[in-house]
């Protein structure tokens, strides 16, 4: 069996006191890595060889010299296309090959050529019938390897034409070691039982441990970019001391997602073209009855102030299961629990981020659910300037820092303000949420004190997350086409740096 690449270079030491390992290549007629590759296998196995760097500069041909020596040099090439009756310039430029230019130049230098001045336009005559490229003859011999044989002046004119270069190799000035072997005795890489009670360790070699190996990535989960932007908006939540809101349940009944908060049982986004009615159950009946008279009376004859809707309010359409809205729903039953809790009201903040459900018309921005963000503050005497210095505070730790805000309307607030910002990073204006002050129609039947005010605001999660992670369209972010490796790639996500 041919001894492997190592046992040969040991082999070779045994006798010779030291060896380059560019001749090893040449005599084992291998390739020069290889011999570097047996060389680290063998320093894996302890101290049998030393290795000095040495480096090597050599001249080589770069590709334009390997075509002079292919095809003859550029002055060569332009002597030869000289015809006996001469040539224009102009002719000579595009018959004398590529490098014409050069080569006309270096051909007139030579006195290989002249210009013949006398004739109308001046022609190119040859003024030598037979030349000696002796470029290409020099060239050839550095090919041959034989390049250190060419004088100084050549070498830096040839490198200046750009057909020499210098290259530098390192190779390995070999020596026996102060453990040299002409075998290599297998490396242990496992400490067993046996070897420590046999004691046989002590004359085994175990493999020296590789620290900076890195170890094998364990496999693990990673964080969705959404989960990552959720994660964010929890610790700017809890920052400004709000608790999250229970929001585990995605079905809701229409009593709680609509009519609690006074949105009237005709509003359009009441019927299945935006909502999804679920079938089975398809009606809730445990509501807290008196509540639910005061919101009947409420939306049908009004009070407290309002004249209500003045419509004639159905049970059997509260009782509608439906897949939520939105998690205004949930606060919604969060302010009737406040409201009625032991020990009555008490100032509250409250958050919620979770998935809503709108049978929507899908586009690269919108599918059928996204998870919405809502703060929502009761305390008493609560004003528009506090929701708006509350949104300058939400969304400074967002690292948004100029907003405005365009009157809107929602059923369940009055007043109520889409917010917009200037994102530097797109360098314009983009809408960011929606908010408003709870309706006292929505609060009084709660049975909230008539002096609490409650102001709220809502945003996507998918919208910020989008923008963080410069994703366009939505389905690049959630469902079935999402790349696996977007997730396993996607950034730390630090939402205070927009
Ligand atoms: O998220 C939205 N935009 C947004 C938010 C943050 C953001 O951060 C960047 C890092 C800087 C970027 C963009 N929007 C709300 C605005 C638009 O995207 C809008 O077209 C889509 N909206 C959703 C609803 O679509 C039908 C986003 C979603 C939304 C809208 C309103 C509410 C919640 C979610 C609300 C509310 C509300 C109002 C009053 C009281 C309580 C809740």
């Amino acid at each position: 069996m041919h001894p492997d690449l190592t046992e040969r270079i040991l082999q070779h030491l045994e006798t010779a006191d030291q060896v380059d390992t560019l001749d090893l290549a040449s005599q084992f007629a291998v390739d020069h890595q290889k011999i570097v590759g047996a060389l680290k296998s063998i320093q894996a196995h302890g101290e049998l060889v030393t290795a000095e760097v040495a480096t090597h500069k050599s001249l080589g041909l770069t590709d334009e010299g390997l075509s002079v020596v292919e095809h003859g040099s550029h002055e060569a090439l332009v002597h030869a296309a000289v015809p006996e009756e001469g040539i224009t310039q102009a002719a000579l430029m595009t018959a004398g090959g590529p490098n014409a230019k050069v080569g006309f130049s270096k051909a007139m230098s030579h006195g290989w050529i002249l210009v013949d001045k006398t004739v109308t336009p001046p022609l190119v005559r040859r003024k030598v019938e037979k030349i000696t490229d002796s470029v290409k003859e020099q060239l050839k011999q550095v090919a041959a390897g034989k390049g250190d044989a060419l004088p100084s002046k050549e070498v830096t004119d040839f490198k200046k034409r750009k057909l020499l270069q210098e290259t530098t190799t390192k190779s390995f000035v070999l020596r026996r070691g102060p453990e040299f072997a002409t075998t290599l005795t297998k490396l242990e890489t496992d400490l067993t039982v046996e070897m420590l009670s046999s004691g046989l360790w002590e004359q085994l070699k175990f493999k020296s441990y590789n620290f900076d190996a890195l170890g094998a990535p364990p496999s693990r989960g990673h964080l969705h970019p959404l989960l990552k932007v959720r994660t964010e908006f929890r610790q700017i939540f809890l920052e400004m001391g709000f608790s999250e809101m229970p929001t585990n349940n995605y079905v809701e009944s229409s009593f709680w997602n609509f009519d609690a908060l006074y949105q009237p049982q005709q509003h359009p986004a009441r019927d299945a073209h935006d909502t999804f009615f679920v079938n089975h159950p398809a009606k809730s009946h445990k509501f807290p009855q008196d509540y639910l008279e005061r919101v009947k009376k409420v939306h049908s004859v009004g009070g407290y102030g309002s004249k209500g809707y003045g419509y004639d309010w159905k049970l059997e359409e509260a009782q509608k299961n439906l897949l939520r809205t939105h998690t205004t729903a949930v606060s919604a039953r969060m302010l009737y629990k406040l409201a009625n809790q032991e020990g009555g009201f008490k100032p509250a903040k409250y958050f919620s981020i979770d998935k809503v459900f709108r049978n929507e018309t899908l586009d690269a921005t919108h599918l059928a659910e996204f998870h919405q963000v809502e703060g929502v503050i009761a305390d008493v005497g609560l004003t528009l300037g506090d929701l708006i210095g509350t949104l300058y505070e939400f969304f400074r730790k967002l690292g948004i820092t100029q907003l405005e805000f365009k009157p809107a309307y929602n059923p369940y607030t009055e007043p109520s303000m889409e917010i917009f910002c200037y994102h530097p990073g797109l360098g314009k204006w983009i809408e960011v949420g929606n908010s408003g002050v709870f309706r006292p129609e929505m609060l009084l039947p709660m049975g909230l004190p008539e002096n609490v005010n409650v102001i709220a605001w809502g945003l996507s999660l998918e919208r910020p997350t989008m923008i963080k992670y410069g994703i366009n369209n939505i389905r690049d972010l959630v469902g079935p086409k999402v790349d696996l490796k977007m997730v396993e790639e996607g950034p730390i996500c630090r939402l205070d740096h927009v």
